[in-house]
């Protein structure tokens, strides 16, 4: 079902139409996020990690993205909560439950990784790893790669505000900012001011994780990613500088984490954090684009879609034993041919 706003209303930039959309992929982003949390404490999973807090900065970079295949068109080098970008991007949710459920349907690992690690090869989706951060030193790679083809394709890296300690961020502001090659990337942090249990004010000299961009004379701003109408405008203007520029922007997004780090910590709901959906509807029904009915009619559509597809999914089977060393990447020829066979969605081929 697709809303339709109910007037048109001066006092925004954004159209009444990519609001309600945008809207609606926030509460299919959300839905999808208590899903798999469910999923989890009905042991219908091992480990559960994602996204629901970061929806309103998350749902507009995917509807963003350039998606493809090869150099002209984003690369994406996310982490493990970006399942709201992706379904913004047009995945099917039923294979974030596969994942979840590690069944051989999964068609981004075969059943084989946690939840959250997508990887599509059409759409550009590079692997996301679990050890944090490495994903900040890889990036330059592809944006290099762009930069010598030419076009508007970008790379966009994305991590979290605990994961700038590591070495492999200061290696991306350094690649990215070379003045003899600067690099068409989207460097985006998003700060939700926890590293598992370790607080951000303890741990961080610098005022703002965008600042770090100053030293290397990399374009950077800090935005309230719980306001998906400021996080669309600026993500829209960032991605058009790199995109034109080709030269790096770093973009810190403050963002909620509103489930706890992950299962590991309970994933149970926390009260004091803001909740982008909460306000980003209010104000939806004060200028009258969208009534609370409708709202709460949308989010109960894809909650009865989301438990037929749970219910599908725990039919499903397993991974075979046998397939264990099927897709090892050292024994693949990618750039000659030989082993790059399948459509590039499901794991053959396509981890
Ligand atoms: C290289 C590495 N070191 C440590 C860990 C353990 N670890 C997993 S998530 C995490 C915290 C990450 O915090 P942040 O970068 O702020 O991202 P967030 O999870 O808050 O989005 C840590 C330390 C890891 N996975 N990889
Ligand atoms: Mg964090």
């Amino acid at each position: 079902m697709s809303l339709r706003p109910l007037r048109t209303p001066p006092e925004t930039e954004l159209s009444p139409e990519l609001l309600v959309k945008i809207h609606e992929l926030m509460v299919k982003g959300r839905v999808l996020e208590e899903r798999l949390i469910q999923m989890y404490k009905q042991g219908d999973g091992y480990f559960w990690i994602g996204g629901p807090g970061e929806e309103a900065f998350n749902v507009p970079l995917g509807m963003l993205i350039q998606k493809g295949r090869g150099l002209q068109y984003d690369y994406c080098h996310f982490h493990y909560r970006q399942s709201a970008t992706m379904l913004a991007m047009g995945v099917d949710p039923i294979d974030s439950l596969r994942m979840m459920k590690n069944t051989a349907t999964d068609p981004y690992t075969g059943g084989r990784n946690f939840v959250g690690h997508y990887s599509i090869r059409v759409w550009n989706v590079v692997p996301v790893s679990s050890p944090i951060e490495v994903q900040y030193s890889m990036a330059p790679g592809t944006a290099i790669a762009q930069k010598r083809a030419g076009g508007r394709g970008i790379t966009i890296v994305t991590g979290g505000d605990a994961g700038t300690a590591e070495g492999d961020f200061s290696t991306c502001l350094v690649w990215a900012s070379r003045p003899a090659n600067p690099l068409p990337m989207l460097i985006v942090v998003t700060n939700n001011k926890w590293g598992i249990s370790t607080n951000y004010a303890p741990q961080h000299g610098e005022k703002r994780i965008s600042d770090r961009g100053k030293a290397f004379g990399i374009e950077s701003k800090t935005i309230d990613g719980n306001d998906p109408e400021v996080s669309y405008r600026e993500l829209a203007a960032a991605m058009e500088y790199v995109r034109s520029e080709r030269k790096p922007f770093l973009l810190e997004a403050m963002v909620s984490r509103l489930y706890g780090h992950s299962s590991a910590s309970g994933a149970n709901k926390v009260v004091d954090e803001a909740d982008c959906l909460v306000g980003f509807e209010r104000r939806l029904e004060e200028r009258g684009l969208l009534t609370r009915a409708q709202m709460d009619g949308l989010r109960a559509q894809f909650n009865a879609e989301l438990s037929a597809a749970h219910r599908k999914v725990k039919e499903e089977p397993q991974p075979d034993g046998k397939s264990i060393f099927d897709h090892i990447f050292s024994e693949k020829d990618l750039v000659g041919g030989a082993g790059s066979a399948g459509d590039g969605r499901s794991p053959k081929g396509g981890a």
